[in-house]
């Protein structure tokens, strides 16, 4: 491994691939690029982007789940995926749709009482702070069911759903104003704003557009709908949307594609949508100024309340100056504001050319009333030429614009949908500056905070709509695929196709890791979807079932590795709910939760309690059990809910004559338990003898694994009271059996406690050098550990102190690595073979690897006191 890695090395720095070859030893990496058949510019994309076993990413992006209506969410550059989010779809993981609390979050999303479980998600957005994004919450569209939700970055949470309660389709959504105040989202399909019907040829009267301002709270992270409102707009169709920053703040800017206001109609012999829509050379930038628009709702005369939501009249928004229109080139997409909010560029999808306005002119023209006309419905229009920048021919099918990281010097990319290209270049001074190839047809591009006010650069995510041939066939529908794309030199350079298996992707967005701090656990007792203690919360003694009529509530607690109660059982058509409380606070130790056949989850990561909740109506014996492989004795952490009808008699089955243990033999099985106990106490207790002498809790990892441990350790004590009780009482078979309960948390104790020992060798020995790190990694990749643990006599020798063990050790510890036949009749050798019965096989180290290892053992004699 360390020889391919500083052969890799010098292949950056740019020696050449033959040369490199010839003087490394082996050649491993030269067979493998040739086996795999890989060029040199494949191992150098490798090289970018693998990240090796516990290595870390620089950046994390959010995804849009498209039609799975989840998020995803990735790293960059490995481009390793790291979790799906249930958004607006239920999602059997995380218990969310299946859990009671979860319920109420998805339900939030009903839409005029009606169940909805899929959503279409387009574009998610991260709160921000000053224009740049803060890490703390993170909202996304459903553009099929106009909503709009919510999720925690402390734990990756769907939190709130809210539903726009005029609009039929949103697709502008969501972004969020520059600290968060709000969170835009405009319409699409224009539709009348009540929920009666009305003919389309009333299309101009009676459908509308709009945008809605969802105020949102950033303490809480939480939409506050009686504070939001809806700006009407004409039907025009309107499309994505940006918040202006910077020199813009307090302005919105919405691309509409139907100032034809064409209604369609094949089925009457009328041209299609896509005909009538496009008929026009232009179409309609909206301009409004939501600061303004705000002020405006504290004014009742100011709004009209629809479906329970302020409506501003476009009327109210023209005659307060809030309201403007600027033509575009026609079928605009993307509309994306820069970061210092000066200019605002506009791509059309059938036009060439990115439109590039600027901020001051566009001011200008509304400070000065100068108007080149007005729309129909009486908003004043700017004049196109006099707000432009300029303009610059890109390629076929421009959609959607990022900022690089030297946006002052005008760094911009572009993605061609027709041209399936993504096209760097100069929104100042107007010019294309490199193209490169994507595979096929990109829609959203995603740079890394490309459209914060603080584009980070690197790497620009081509999320392309098709994916063709770039992957094995999995039937007709195939995966959508994302192409990272090195964006650090002057030529963008292609260098990784990431398949996404969940739905379209249209946006991501992308954030620097550190800017994350997500929890490793909850409170205890928190319900995680409301922040707050749950009512079930139950710790342990406290588990119980109460009973109130048909109501039957379960107070349950999870720990490794049994569920509290095991056995509860109810009455035929009972509604049953259990409240469950993981009392774990050890990382990563998640229990999950469901009852066979009642089509419940939930998933309990530390200190979380959610409940399941149904309706006894199935008669039966049904198992319960954890649904997280957590432990050793995982499987056995399980219990039954019996269903009894009252109304039926049962015939007790006859009892089979089981034959049982003799009082000695009891005895005998009592002793040796208790014996196996101690001596596996005398095991932990060096363990923490170790962990002690060595000052385990100034360091913070090691000592959040020797907490875990010892809060196993702790229920030790009352297992021991009761197994003493039962002694006392004659019990023997029942005190056998909290002995070994003794012995589980003995084993769950050393467990941790030997990951923690191990952990602190490593922080406590001496400095490995880079070779004897090397060395540790060739002596476990090449299998020595099969036979050698060091520190131990295993199946091979302990090799600490090996190198003191002959004379000019060093050179002979290497021989006979390289060929261990030469010594098997050195007497020493040969001694050794008849003990263990085994040869020291030859392993094929590399000349490099072996003085790695060498080098390893001097680390190990080093720190001998520590094994
Ligand atoms: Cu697909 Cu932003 Cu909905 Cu463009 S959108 S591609
Ligand atoms: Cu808890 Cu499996």
């Amino acid at each position: 491994m360390a020889t391919n890695i500083s052969r890799l090395t010098s292949l950056l720095l740019g020696t050449s691939l033959a040369a490199t070859m010839a003087s490394a030893n082996g050649g491993e990496l030269e067979k493998v690029m040739k086996a795999r058949g890989l060029t040199e510019n494949d191992v150098i994309h490798a090289a970018k982007t693998y990240t090796p076993s516990g290595g870390r990413d620089e950046f994390m992006i959010f995804s849009s789940g498209g039609q799975s209506g989840q998020i995803m969410v990735y790293g960059v550059p490995s481009m390793k995926i790291l979790k799906y989010i249930g958004v607006f779809t239920p999602e059997p993981w995380q218990g969310y749709g299946y859990d009671e609390e979860s319920k109420k979050v998805l339900r939030e999303g009903n839409i005029r009482g009606r169940e909805i479980n899929w959503g279409d998600t387009h574009h998610p957005a991260i709160s921000e702070t000053n224009g740049v994004y803060d890490g703390k919450w993170l909202a996304i569209n459903d553009k099929a069911n106009p909503r709009i939700a919510i999720l925690d970055l402390n734990d990756f949470e769907t939190k709130q759903i809210v539903v726009n309660p005029v609009f039929k389709s949103d697709h502008g959504g969501a972004f969020f104003t520059p600290n968060s105040e709000y969170i835009l989202e405009a319409s699409q399909y224009a539709a009348p704003f009540d929920n009666n019907y009305h003919p389309i040829e009333e299309y101009k009267e009676t459908y509308r557009g709009g945008i809605t301002f969802w105020k949102f709270n950033d303490k809480i992270g939480r939409i506050n709908q009686k504070k939001s409102f809806v700006l009407e707009l004409p039907p025009y169709m309107q499309d994505l949307s940006d918040a202006g920053k910077g020199a813009s703040n307090g302005w919105g800017f919405t691309n509409s594609f139907n100032s034809e206001m064409y209604t369609g109609g094949i089925e009457v012999g009328m041209p299609p949508f896509e005909a009538g829509c496009s008929r026009n050379d232009t179409d309609f930038l909206h301009v409004y100024n939501w600061k303004k628009l705000a002020t405006l709702t504290k004014n009742k005369k100011n709004y009209k309340v629809i479906n329970g939501i302020k409506v501003i009249p476009m009327s109210v928004a023209v005659a307060n100056n809030a309201l403007f229109l600027i033509p575009e080139p026609k079928s605009p997409h993307g509309v994306d504001v820069s970061p210092d909010g000066e200019y605002i560029v506009v791509c059309g999808k059938l036009d060439t050319h990115a439109s590039v306005y600027k901020w001051s002119k566009i001011q200008k023209l509304i400070k000065d009333h100068k108007y080149a006309g007005k729309d129909p419905y009486g908003i004043p229009i700017l004049s196109m030429k006099d707000s432009l920048h300029g303009q610059v021919e890109l390629g076929l099918g421009p959609l959607h614009n990022q900022y690089g990281k030297h946006w002052k010097d005008g760094e911009i990319y572009t993605s061609l949908y027709v041209d399936s290209q993504i096209v760097k270049w100069d929104y100042k001074h107007l010019k294309v500056l490199d193209k490169v190839n994507v595979h096929y047809n990109v829609g959203h591009l995603c740079g890394m905070e490309g459209k914060s006010a603080d584009p980070q650069g690197k790497y620009i995510i081509s999320l392309n709509k098709l994916a063709i041939d770039r992957f094995d066939p999995v039937g007709p529908l195939h995966p959508q695929n994302h192409q990272l794309i090195d964006i650090s030199g002057k030529k963008m350079d292609l260098l990784y196709d990431m398949a996404i298996p969940l739905g379209e992707p249209h946006q991501a967005v992308a954030i620097r890791m550190s800017k994350l701090h997500p929890e490793v656990r909850y409170k205890m007792g928190t319900n995680s979807r409301t922040g707050k203690i749950s009512k079930g919360k139950t710790l342990a003694g406290q588990e119980r079932v109460v009973r109130k009529g048909h109501n039957v509530t379960v107070y349950a607690t999870l720990v490794r590795s049994h569920i509290n109660p095991e056995r509860v059982t109810v009455n035929k058509g009972d509604i049953v709910t259990f409240y469950l409380t993981n009392l774990e606070r050890a990382e990563d130790e998640t229990h999950g939760f469901t009852v066979d056949n009642y089509d419940v989850h939930a998933s309990l990561e530390p200190g979380k309690t959610a409940s399941v909740k149904f309706k006894a109506d199935l008669e039966g014996v049904f198992p319960y059990y954890c649904t997280e492989f957590c432990s050793a004795l995982h499987l056995e952490m399980m219990g039954y809910l019996m269903v009894k009808d009252p109304n039926k008699k049962y015939v007790s089955a006859q009892k089979l004559k089981m034959k049982t243990m003799s009082k000695a033999e009891l005895k005998a099985e009592y002793d040796k338990t208790v014996a196996v106990n101690t001596a596996t106490d005398a095991v932990i207790q060096s363990v923490v003898k170790f962990l002690k002498a060595n000052h385990y809790e100034k360091y913070p990892t090691v000592k959040a694994l020797v907490v875990d441990a010892l809060d196993q350790y702790g229920k030790i004590p009352a297992q021991k009271k009761l197994s003493d009780k039962a002694v006392k009482a004659g019990d023997l078979e029942k005190a056998v059996l909290f002995e070994n309960m003794i012995w589980q948390y003995m084993v769950k104790t050393a467990d941790v406690g030997i990951r923690a020992k191990n952990l602190l060798v490593k922080k406590v020995a001496t400095k490995q050098s880079a070779a004897a790190a090397a060395g540790e990694r060739a002596f476990g990749e090449g299998g020595c550990g099969g036979c050698h643990v060091i520190g131990k006599v295993s199946s091979g020798p302990d090799l600490t102190g090996v190198l003191q063990r002959h004379e000019n050790a060093e050179k002979w510890v290497r021989n006979f690595i390289l060929n261990p036949k030469s010594k098997y009749h050195d007497p020493y050798v040969e001694g050794m073979i008849n003990y263990f019965n085994l040869r020291m096989p030859n392993q094929h180290m590399t000349k490099e690897e072996v003085n790695n290892i060498v080098e390893y053992f001097k680390w190990v004699d080093e720190n001998a006191n520590l094994f």
